[in-house]
């Protein structure tokens, strides 16, 4: 039985990717870097620099870590405007306030496990800021998914072992450090053929609250 549920935040409650790839792209283009969309789909659930690492094995040239740090500074700023710019409460995904409230109704404990340092921003552009009983993020670890450490630290600010825990990913990274964790975990969208979920599907308006809760 789940007494808590842990939800990944770009890909599970909102759509980001979009802005990441325009991000990328914008520092890729300004370095003449080959990128696509391809290249993005890689990025999904990796944290900021280990994302540029994979950016930059297109680059001709080797980058120094200062250098590197302003890359990924570029990136971030260029992003950061688009959030503000460009995020509402239209892209949280199909499903999620209905899970959210129905948990809530249920007493099941809700907590954010994200890679992104950017999620108090992005949580407050959505009106979702309130909504969750913790938050874990890119700003509270020293290792990212696939170490299961973000989500080690959501149950651990929910107050619930490992085991009563439910992860939702959409990244292979992420079900990873769900599973490494000790964690249940359902994969939803690009995650959805990861063999290694309790449960899968498209997104969270395909799911019962019971289903979740009776893992
Ligand atoms: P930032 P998640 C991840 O968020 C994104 O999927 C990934 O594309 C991004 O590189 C990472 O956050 C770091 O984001 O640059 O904002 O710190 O899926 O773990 O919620
Ligand atoms: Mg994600």
């Amino acid at each position: 039985m789940v007494k808590g549920v842990i939800f990944d935040l770009d890909g599970v409650i909102v759509s980001t990717d979009e802005l990441h790839y325009l991000g990328w792209k914008h520092m890729a283009d300004s370095e003449g870097i080959y990128f696509d969309r391809e290249i993005n789909e890689r990025l999904r659930g990796v944290s900021r620099m280990a994302s540029l690492d994979i950016i930059l094995e297109k680059a001709t040239k080797t980058y120094t870590d200062e250098q590197k740090v302003a890359l990924a500074t570029l990136k971030n700023d260029y992003y950061k405007q688009l959030l503000s710019t460009r995020l509402s409460s239209k892209d949280i995904l199909p499903g999620v306030m209905n899970v959210l409230d129905g948990l809530k109704a249920a007493g099941v404990k809700i907590a954010i496990g994200s890679s992104s340092k950017n999620t108090p921003t992005i949580l407050k552009q959505i009106g979702l800021d309130k909504k969750f009983d913790a938050v874990s993020d890119g700003n509270n670890i020293t290792n990212s998914k696939p170490d299961p450490e973000v989500f080690l630290k959501a149950a651990q600010f929910i107050g619930l072992d490992p085991k009563d825990c439910l992860v939702v990913e959409d990244a292979e990274a992420g079900i990873s450090a769900a599973k490494a964790g000790g964690m249940k975990a359902l994969a939803v969208g690009s995650a959805i053929t990861d063999k290694r979920a309790d449960l899968a599907a498209a997104d969270l308006s395909m799911v019962s609250v019971q289903q979740m809760i009776n893992l």
